[in-house]
């Protein structure tokens, strides 16, 4: 066989069923062998909008993400989205062409595995035919267990060379229990707790990894804790009353007060970072931070902490509730009566606003919150990165952790749209929505067609202020001038339909009617040109600026 068909049967054989990518010269032999071996190609028209598919792919399924690309500039585009798997932590493979190892001359030269190593990307190569089979093991193993991107350089010579090797026998790799905590870690949360009468629960993705859901649920229980999550943990307690959502600037402000009165801090698998602790705000100075992770570096690197405990999320859990248990601590803590009814009236959406919808435009948040109502609830809420991002995050439901996926982790515009695609590939039992504003979609336009194409049911919501809103809103009240940041109305509706989607221009409630009929059929890509208020300023807008 040749190496291609090496590589593509691997991978196939590893279970790959689904990739994506745009087809080049470099890339074609691989591409074709990996979709002759049976797993569903998906093209994109930008390679950024091909990783990001296989990360959206990844993190709304936890199946591993694949994309494949051509080299030089063909995996150049992807570097943005590469950033971005890498920082989110989103185990996936780029299959990237390369020119052959030597070559003194090409237009296609770059050095792609210190371009991938730089933007955090685990750079691997196929070494020759006859260890295509092993380094591509390599590869896939590599991604899950250090969950991040590997880029698999694959050189142009070697491709369509006979392979020997054919697929290895897929090493078995035991997954090594993660480290128990130390004892005298657990002690530590154990006499804090002891002392505690309003203690919360904040998990992260890294809690959510380790399926730390019930172990947490029964600590809070123990102890009377309220639950909350980081933004990237977001849906982990779904449908727990005691859990007051996101912790942070999206908090709503029944979380935000709740939050703040809290005299113990447990933190698991979450790193505490500015936006999860409001730049410092959102904890009392004289609440005591504990926080778990199986990395002992992120402990105290990013926010204060009095105890680490160095574990997995879910066994770290288990292993305060046994002490606890042990030494008879346990009571209602911060559950007093009537909380589970505060929460649950509550919520972002629960709170009042003045609506500053016109005839011409909707307000966002009455937009998101009919949105909530119309949708069904097995959904995968994808967002980018925007003013209007908190809107989506804030006021759309998630069933649990995959049902939010929020690639913010570089902060870069123009990702959630090829995301959405990629949830909508991995889970077609669930609507994918995609939400992103006017310079998002613009930006990563080329994917609308690609939704379009393959008639994903899934559905496109842009927050349409003719503008890069987070500038206009940020530097206008500065008195700076803005006009820089505003545009002429783009009608996405039109651009949908000419891409072969359904598009719907919304100005009020009443324009949502055909979105009911639509979720009926869901037979192709729908997408809402929401001519959003410009004039409505998010509050969670002036904590971002406070990084920057
Ligand atoms: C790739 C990239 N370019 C620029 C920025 C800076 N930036 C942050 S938000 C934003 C505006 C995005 O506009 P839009 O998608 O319409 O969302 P809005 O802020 O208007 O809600 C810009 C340009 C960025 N974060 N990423
Ligand atoms: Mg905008």
């Amino acid at each position: 066989m040749r190496v291609s068909e090496a590589i593509g049967r691997v991978l196939v054989d590893s279970s790959i069923e689904a990739f994506f990518g745009l087809a080049g010269s470099g890339n074609f032999a691989v591409l074709s062998a990996l979709h002759a071996e049976g797993a569903a190609f998906y093209s994109s028209r930008h390679e950024c909008g091909a990783v990001m598919m296989a990360d959206g792919y990844a993190r709304a399924s936890r199946k591993l993400g694949v994309a494949s690309v051509h080299q030089g500039p063909g995996f150049t585009n992807t570097l943005t989205g590469l950033a971005e798997a890498a920082k989110a932590r989103t185990p996936l493979i780029v299959l990237a062409a390369d020119i052959p190892a030597g070559t003194l001359w090409s237009n296609f030269k770059v050095d792609q595995a210190a371009l991938a190593a730089t933007v955090g990307a685990i750079p691997e190569r196929v070494r020759g035919p006859e260890t295509a089979a092993a380094d591509t093991a390599r590869a896939l193993r590599r991604a899950q267990t250090e969950r991040r991107p590997v880029v698999l350089s694959i050189p142009i010579d070697v491709v369509e060379e006979h392979s020997s090797g054919g697929s290895p026998a897929i090493p078995y790799w035991p997954s090594l229990e993660p480290p128990g905590p130390a004892e005298g870690s657990v002690a530590a949360v154990a006499d804090l707790l002891a002392l505690s009468h309003r203690p919360v629960i904040v998990a992260g993705q890294g809690a959510a990894i380790a399926n730390a859901r019930e172990a947490l649920e029964a600590l809070g229980d123990r102890v009377g804790a309220v639950l909350a999550t980081s933004a990237m943990g977001h849906g982990l307690f779904t449908g727990n009353p005691s859990s007051v959502g996101i912790a942070g600037g999206f908090s709503s402000s029944l979380a935000a007060r709740l939050l703040g009165r809290a005299d113990v801090v447990l933190a698991f698998g979450a790193s505490l970072n500015h936006w999860t602790v409001r730049h410092g705000s959102l904890f009392s100075s004289e609440a005591r931070v504990v926080q778990v992770d199986l990395d002992e570096e992120a402990i105290g690197r990013l926010y204060r902490a009095d105890v680490g405990v160095v574990g997995d999320a879910a066994g770290a859990a288990r292993a305060i509730v046994d002490e606890l248990e042990r030494r008879g601590v346990g009571g209602k803590g911060f559950r007093s009566d009537g909380l589970e009814r505060e929460i649950s009236a509550g919520r972002p959406r629960d709170e009042p606003y003045e609506d500053l919808g016109t005839a011409e435009y909707i307000d966002p948040r009455t937009l998101t919150i009919a949105l909530d109502d119309l949708l069904p609830g097995e959904r995968t809420v994808c967002t980018d990165s925007g003013h209007f991002l908190g809107y989506p995050a804030m006021y759309l439901d998630v069933p649990d952790w995959q049902g939010f996926v929020f690639p913010n982790a570089f902060q870069s515009v123009g990702l959630g749209l090829a995301s959405g695609i990629g949830a909508a590939v991995a889970r077609p039992e669930r609507l994918s929505v995609a939400a992103v504003g006017d310079g998002g979609a613009l930006m990563a336009l080329g994917e609308l067609e690609t939704a379009a194409r393959y008639r994903l049911p899934m559905l496109v919501v842009i927050y349409n202020d003719a503008a890069y809103g987070a500038e206009v809103h940020h530097f206008g009240p500065m008195g700076r001038p803005v006009d820089v940041a505003r545009f002429p109305d783009t009608d996405f509706a039109a651009i949908a339909r000419a891409a072969g989607a359904v598009g719907i221009t919304v100005r009020n409630k009443g324009d949502l009617s055909p979105v009911r009929d639509w979720l009926k059929r869901r037979d192709r890509l729908l997408v809402i040109d929401a001519k959003v208020n410009p004039e409505v300023r998010a509050e969670w807008l002036a904590e971002a600026f406070r990084a920057h």
